[in-house]
């Protein structure tokens, strides 16, 4: 019996043995797990601390910094009314119909891009003008000749005069922290002297891949249909009493004179004119009234007031594209009814488009 006692004894005894060296062996375990776990988190940290020192001199890859404040020398002034925004800004919104514009003729203005800390970049893409359509983009000055200056140092790039993105290689793993654009030269406009960036873009895709086609699409899929126009069309009315020519380019009347700022007129059929602006397009369509104030007194100062004008008529009409591409609105008006010849008078006539008035024509018929 106290053999047996002995034995179960001994047994406890092992199996508590082996139960001890098994927790030992699994606190030896956990203390090799943790500190591994140190290591690989003392290496990591290194790893951080390596990398973070790296960008600190190298830069960090420009795909990873998305933030930047931009300034420029000038910013063209929104004169249409309709809210344009030509601030630097603009040129970082993947949006060809936006850009910045310099107030300044171009030449010598700069776009300063800074970055929040230093960045390894060697490409870009540039949209160097305005670009919301193809016709616009030649009717204002394009960038011939750019510099950049990365933190000080210069590179100058020649750009073809082509309506597309343009992607720019600079210096191999170039690092900074503010890059200025300056213009050096423009293509000029064939109609207007603004010049402008739309985009500059080191991020997206069809700029890391090249792809001017892509960059093209995505404009015209996503963003050409919202593409911001001012309903101020019209720049300046002229009154004629001869038709626009063949090419629907409005001819001069060789039959008034001027008096008070009205168009002393003498004829038989009158056309209007309205220069469309580069806000305007083929085919636009505009209202058109006409008013009479009726009877005449032009030395009288009450014949500007409104409430004086007789409605004449309304119609519509659309804006048309001469042979030379101007932009012109024609109409015309012609005595009506029993009597062929005008009711003396000072007539207006008011242009509108999207509802809102963009300008006015005042004449004066006499004998
Ligand atoms: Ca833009």
């Amino acid at each position: 019996m106290k053999k047996l006692l002995f034995i179960f004894i001994i047994g406890i005894l092992a199996a508590g043995c082996g139960i001890e060296d098994e927790r030992k062996a699994d606190d030896l375990q956990k203390v090799d797990v943790e500190k591994e776990e140190k290591i690989v988190e003392k290496e990591k940290k290194e790893e951080k601390e390596e990398k973070i020192e790296k960008e600190a001199i190298e830069g960090k890859d420009i795909l990873e910094v998305k933030n930047y404040v931009i300034s420029t020398s000038s910013v063209l002034v929104d004169e249409t009314n309709v809210g344009f925004n030509y601030e630097g800004e603009m040129v970082g919104d993947k949006d060809f119909s936006t850009a910045w514009c310099s107030g300044e003729g171009g030449t010598g203005d700069v776009l300063t891009m800074e970055f929040s800390e230093p960045v390894k970049a060697s490409k870009l893409g540039i949209v160097p003008g305005f670009a919301r359509d193809e016709k616009i983009y030649f009717q204002n000055n394009r960038i011939k000749k750019l510099k950049m200056v990365f933190d000080g140092e210069e590179e100058v790039f020649n750009l073809p005069d082509e309506y597309r993105m343009h992607f720019l290689n600079f210096c191999e793993e170039c690092t900074f922290q503010k890059v200025d654009f300056i213009v050096e030269e423009v293509y000029e406009g064939s109609k207007y002297d603004d010049t402008c960036i739309a985009e500059i873009d080191f991020w997206s895709d069809y700029v890391v891949n090249e792809n001017e086609e892509a960059a093209m699409n995505y404009y015209k899929n996503y963003k050409e249909a919202d593409a911001l126009r001012p309903y101020d069309i019209v720049s300046s009315i002229m009154i004629s009493d001869r038709s626009p020519d063949s090419c629907m380019e409005p001819r001069k009347t060789e039959k008034y004179s001027e008096f008070e700022g009205v168009q002393v007129l003498n004829m038989g059929e009158i056309f209007v004119t309205a220069f469309v602006n580069q806000y305007g397009r083929e085919g636009d369509e505009v209202n058109v009234k006409w008013y009479h104030v009726e009877p005449a007194y032009p030395d009288s100062p009450d014949y500007e007031e409104e409430n004086e004008w007789v409605f004449l008529k309304s119609e519509k009409s659309k804006v048309v594209e001469s042979c030379d591409g101007n932009l012109y609105i024609h109409t015309n008006i012609y005595p009506a009814g029993e009597v062929d010849v005008f009711p003396l008078g000072i007539y207006k006539v008011n242009f509108y488009h999207n509802g809102k008035f963009v300008g006015s024509g005042k004449f004066r018929i006499s004998q």
